[in-house]
């Protein structure tokens, strides 16, 4: 009863999303498509990488992917993620590669996770403080993991890689995924360090659209989160 509930709600929150903000989903998956022109403008990107500094796109060009979503990176990288303005919520979350969309909870093997927390019209760095262990992060908006929201940081090129982590979300599936709280930022993380949450402001877009101070964007991204917040506590009541 509460399986069917969570999948229902889930089945049917990425066209509400998409029907509302025009998000377009990634190839492959069925959703309708909308026109991604104005979703787009409000997507700032992300600036140019500099030496030892990595810039990845959130939600770029309003399609649920990390941009690069395989990253390769030294130790002292600092790689900061952009998210967008407007539209809905998402987030940097650590996880395993066992558990694509499941926060990576400290254990005996490992520290706790990063975490940049739902967020929206800000950025958020971490530091790679050991590039022998590969960093795997989702995004934990309901249903965005599962349609493949993931990415990873120095993956092996055989065995547990990144086009199998990718696979494996994807397996579970926007109704497999589990629905995770909002628990805000949390810094620290697992072969890389957040020290700070997410700051607020984004780069200024490269080309076209307008930056936006981020405020009113903002408020669009927490009423999301509030909506979805209100669905969880009813899927868990439920
Ligand atoms: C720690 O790693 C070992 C060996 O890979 C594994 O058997 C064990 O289940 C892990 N423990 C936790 C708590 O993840
Ligand atoms: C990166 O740092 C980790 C942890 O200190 C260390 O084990 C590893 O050897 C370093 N990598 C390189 C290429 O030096
Ligand atoms: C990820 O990046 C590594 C290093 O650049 C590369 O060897 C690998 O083929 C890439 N994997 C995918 C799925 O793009
Ligand atoms: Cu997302």
């Amino acid at each position: 009863m509460m399986f069917k509930t969570a999948a229902a709600i889930c089945s049917l929150l990425p066209s509400l999303a998409l029907a509302q903000y025009g998000y377009n989903p990634p190839a492959g998956n069925s959703s309708p498509t909308t026109s991604s022109a104005a979703a787009a403008a409000a997507v700032p990107s992300a600036p140019a990488n500099t030496d030892g500094h990595i810039n990845v796109d959130v939600a770029a060009g309003g399609q649920f992917v990390f941009s690069p979503a395989n990253i390769t990176a030294p130790n002292n990288t600092v790689v900061t993620f952009f998210f967008p303005n407007a539209g809905i919520t998402h987030s940097v979350t650590q996880s395993s590669f066992a558990a694509p969309c499941t926060y990576l909870a400290a254990s005996s093997n490992n520290s706790a996770g990063f975490d940049s927390g739902l967020t929206a019209g800000t950025q958020f760095s971490i530091t790679i403080t050991d590039d022998t262990k590969p960093i795997w992060f989702h995004c934990k908006q309901i249903t965005h993991c599962g349609i493949g929201m993931v990415g990873s940081i120095n993956a092996p090129t055989t065995g547990n890689t990144h086009a199998n982590f990718v696979a494996a979300a994807m397996a579970i599936g926007a109704a497999g995924e589990p629905t995770e709280a909002d628990n805000g930022p949390t810094t620290g993380g697992f072969g890389a360090l957040a020290t700070a949450p997410p700051t607020s402001g984004t780069a200024a877009p490269t080309s076209g659209g307008s930056g936006g101070s981020g405020n009113g964007a903002l408020q669009t991204g927490m009423s999301m989160a509030a909506v979805l917040a209100g669905v969880a506590a009813a899927v868990s009541f439920a």
